[in-house]
């Protein structure tokens, strides 16, 4: 059985995930110094140190020293994605929003800082990200910087994560929720700050444009793996949980890859955008890729 993939053999994800958290929630304690005015620091790093996998910087940081790169070239770029992403729960958790008590375990950002704090902590993570990326960046080229800046500016604006925010909110409630528009929402929701993430660390890194496109669809398919696991988890979670047959997510209104495609085509599904997330990797040395074929297995095989 080839439960267990061959590349990881030698490797332990574990480790080198446990290693890169450590060296990243150092880097943004540092990034966001708690400082005059309080209020909108305090905000911003109690959602920014909060918790959270770490995901987006680890891969950020997995490209980089993929294409020969080191952590400390990619660091800067990295804090940035994870800035992003927490400006986006923040902003995706407010009463105008999903309306959302609890995020990695704690009040929402609104509900402890009130709604008018929470919403300029989110933007002054937008700003601060492009401003981090900028000046703490050593030893690139400043065309190469300046791509980065340009990319993720493209990946949280109206071609990316607000694109698939609005048509998101557009679809609530809609029944008639297809394929089409749910794969919409989760790539420019999701997988296109993961390919920024994985692009900007190949970028930084000085990879060519042949790796820098294959490690952009790499991150295309574990973006879209990463939602249809967490449609499959939310059905047989609930299902262990209730010992029932259907999960919530079968009763409820939201578009789910089990309920348009069945349990059983979902998970098949999942499988499909795996292998084609390794594929991509074939390019590049096995023992260098192996933390990236470890995130790649890490998103698919995840229970909770
Ligand atoms: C204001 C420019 C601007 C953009 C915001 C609100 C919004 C537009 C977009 C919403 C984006 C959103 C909430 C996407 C969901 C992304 C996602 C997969 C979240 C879960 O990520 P994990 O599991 O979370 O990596 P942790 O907590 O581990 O970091």
């Amino acid at each position: 059985e080839e439960k267990v993939s061959e590349e990881s053999h030698n490797f332990d994800f574990n480790a080198y995930m446990t290693a890169k958290t450590k060296a990243v929630n150092l880097a943004l304690d540092k990034a966001v110094p708690l400082q005059h005015p309080e209020k909108i620091r305090e905000a911003m790093r109690y959602s920014l140190l909060a918790g959270g996998k770490r995901v987006r910087p680890a891969l950020c940081i997995a490209a980089c020293e993929l294409v020969g790169g080191d952590e400390k070239t990619a660091m800067p770029a990295a804090c940035a994605m994870e800035m992003m992403h927490t400006m986006s729960l923040i902003h995706d958790d407010l009463p105008c929003m999903d309306n959302d008590n609890l995020r990695r375990g704690k009040p929402t950002n609104h509900k402890v800082y009130g709604e008018d704090t929470a919403v300029l902590a989110g933007d002054a993570l937008i700003s601060f990200s492009f401003e981090h990326i900028a000046l703490a960046t050593k030893g690139v080229a400043a065309d190469r910087v300046l791509r980065v800046i340009a990319h993720l500016g493209k990946a949280i604006g109206s071609e990316g994560l607000v694109a698939g925010q609005i048509v998101d909110i557009a679809s609530e409630g809609d029944s008639n929720v297809g394929l089409d528009t749910l794969e919409y929402v989760h790539i420019h929701k999701t997988a296109v700050l993961l390919e920024s993430s994985v692009v900007s660390g190949a970028i930084l890194g000085g990879a060519n444009e042949d790796e820098i496109d294959r490690l952009r669809q790499y991150a295309h398919y574990i973006g879209l793996l990463f939602q249809v696991v967490d449609d499959i988890l939310d059905v047989t979670k609930s299902s262990a949980e209730l010992g029932k047959t259907a999960g919530k997510d079968l009763v409820t209104n939201k578009a789910t890859y089990p309920k348009l495609l069945g349990l059983e085509r979902s998970m098949e599904f999942a499988q499909n955008l795996t292998a084609k997330a390794k594929e991509q990797l074939t390019i590049f040395d096995k023992l260098k890729a192996a933390p990236l074929l470890g995130l790649a297995d890490y998103i698919a095989n995840r229970q909770n």
